[in-house]
């Protein structure tokens, strides 16, 4: 990505016919390049336009005056916006061929096309935010549940930052005194050992405090990935439509109804959870359903949990075992649907038959996904099976919580080179020692919050937002 001296623009809502679509520009010819393509209704210098203020005109063709819209331009001057710089909206009426328009005529007149994420590289590049609350303005956008949101929401207020910063603080302070009494041993004393030691554990907390909420924070983004496997029409994607409450996957009576993955979130007691539909398993010579049940195949491998579904008016099969057999060591809830086909009384066999089938402490739930019976059970054991595998007090955690995998890293590298530290003080090593780890620590650290990222790292980073964030 070239230096910030040139201006940037693309469209910054998504493509299709839409109530409004905007076109972002920023960098210092932001006006200048408004100035040529916009007319505005009461004729005034856009060059002259206050920051934060809207106006209404005609966005034109500067070459023959032919209008492509009729537009809303906002202006917010530097440094008061998004990036830093000068930045001006248009907002264009949402089509596609409007927008197309548009941003062509904004790119003929001095601006550039935007790379994905540039606009928040530029707010980083210019201070306005730190790497880790740019990272989670991409989380945001993301976003699938209420709680993913109210995390990267956090993140971009500066929860983790400010935790990291303290940390940083506390060990600049220890390597501060450290160098003035290396470069200066006559007129500095050296720091009290306890002193040294309260400050450098002081950091490590904090760093261990935030690498436990990782595998928590990593569900708050992702959200628990639950499978729905089983054999060919025991109404799986029955029950996807039944936990969503609304009909999203295709049912039929036909056995090989599903063949794509469908997956939706949703929120099971305050969980996020991704539901993953996939095709029923059984060998077929059907080269679209065979694509579909390799598919599934794979789904299941990265699921957290799996709902293996069972027909209850055929009771448990060999094929049902041999699903089992392949699930081995995942996380497993059988759920006994279809209910309403067999009398009450047979439950309890049916529950027995999966006892000696599978596993004696293997979690049973019946349903009947067309009748919306035992559908809060199902929830219900979603949910503890969840908790079990150590997702719990999500609702304690709620500030700063680590969800992404680069972070939980750079902690994971801090700790190891504060722990380091820690050892090195206790054994009364020469003091230039710890400034090794503690500089260490300081760096891995900052490739959280960006003091130390290179640019290498930034351009990985900022490729995965879309263009015109
Ligand atoms: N009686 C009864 N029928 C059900 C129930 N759940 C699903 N069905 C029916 O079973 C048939 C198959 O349902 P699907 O949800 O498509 O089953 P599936 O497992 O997704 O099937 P494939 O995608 O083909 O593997 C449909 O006719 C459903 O209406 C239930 O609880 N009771
Ligand atoms: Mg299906």
């Amino acid at each position: 990505m070239s230096a910030t001296d040139d201006t940037i623009a693309a469209i910054a809502t998504p493509i299709g016919i839409s109530g409004i679509g905007v076109i972002r520009i920023s960098g210092p010819q932001s006006l200048d390049v408004a100035a040529k393509v916009f007319r505005a209704t009461k004729s005034a210098d856009v060059k002259t336009f206050p920051s934060h203020t809207a106006h209404h005109g005609k966005l034109v063709n500067p070459q023959t005056e032919e209008p492509i819209d009729d537009v809303v331009l906002t202006v917010f001057r530097k440094p008061k916006s998004y990036t830093g710089e000068d930045v001006v909206e248009l907002s264009c009426h949402g089509g596609i061929a409007v927008l197309k328009s548009a941003l062509n005529v904004v790119l003929e007149n001095g601006a550039r096309l935007a790379e994905p994420g540039e606009f928040t590289k530029r707010a980083f590049l210019s201070g306005k935010i730190d790497l880790a609350q740019a990272e989670s303005v991409n989380d945001l956008i993301r976003a699938k549940t209420d709680r993913a949101r109210r995390v990267a929401l956090a993140q971009l207020d500066g929860a983790l930052s400010s935790r990291v910063k303290a940390a940083q603080d506390r060990i600049l302070s220890v390597l501060a005194a450290l160098e003035a009494a290396i470069d200066f041993p006559e007129d500095v004393e050296e720091p009290h050992p306890a002193w040294l030691e309260s400050e450098i554990g002081s950091a490590r907390d904090v760093v261990a405090r935030l690498l436990q909420t990782f595998s928590t924070g990593r569900i708050y983004r992702e959200g628990v990935r639950v499978a729905i496997t089983g054999r060919v029409n025991v109404g799986k994607s029955s029950l996807l439509n039944a936990l969503l409450r609304h009909a999203r996957a295709i049912v039929t009576p036909i056995p090989g109804t599903t063949r794509d993955v469908i997956e939706e979130g949703l929120e099971i007691r305050g969980i996020p959870i991704v539901a993953i539909d996939t095709a029923g398993l059984r060998s077929t010579q059907d080269p679209v359903e065979q694509i579909g049940v390799e598919l599934a195949e794979r789904t299941l491998q990265s699921a957290d949990l799996a709902l293996l579904v069972i027909d209850a008016s055929q009771g448990v099969l060999d094929a049902d075992v041999e699903i089992m057999r392949r699930l081995r060591g995942k996380s497993v809830i059988v759920v006994i649907n279809k209910v309403d086909l067999v009398p009450s009384g047979i439950q309890s066999i049916l529950a027995e038959q999966c006892k000696q089938s599978f596993a004696k402490d293997v979690p049973v739930v019946f349903t009947s996904a067309l009748e919306g019976r035992g559908i809060e059970d199902l929830e219900n054991a979603i949910a503890s099976s969840v908790e079990s595998v150590g997702i719990s007090d999500l609702a304690a955690a709620e500030t700063a919580v680590v969800s992404n995998m680069r972070h939980q890293q750079a902690l994971r590298s801090a700790l190891h080179s504060l722990d380091q530290a820690l050892k090195t003080l206790r054994s009364r090593e020469p003091l230039d020692l710890l400034s090794v780890d503690l500089t260490a620590a300081r760096y891995a650290l900052g490739l959280i919050t960006g003091e130390t990222a290179t640019d290498d790292l930034l351009e990985r980073i900022f490729s995965e937002f879309c263009i015109g964030k």
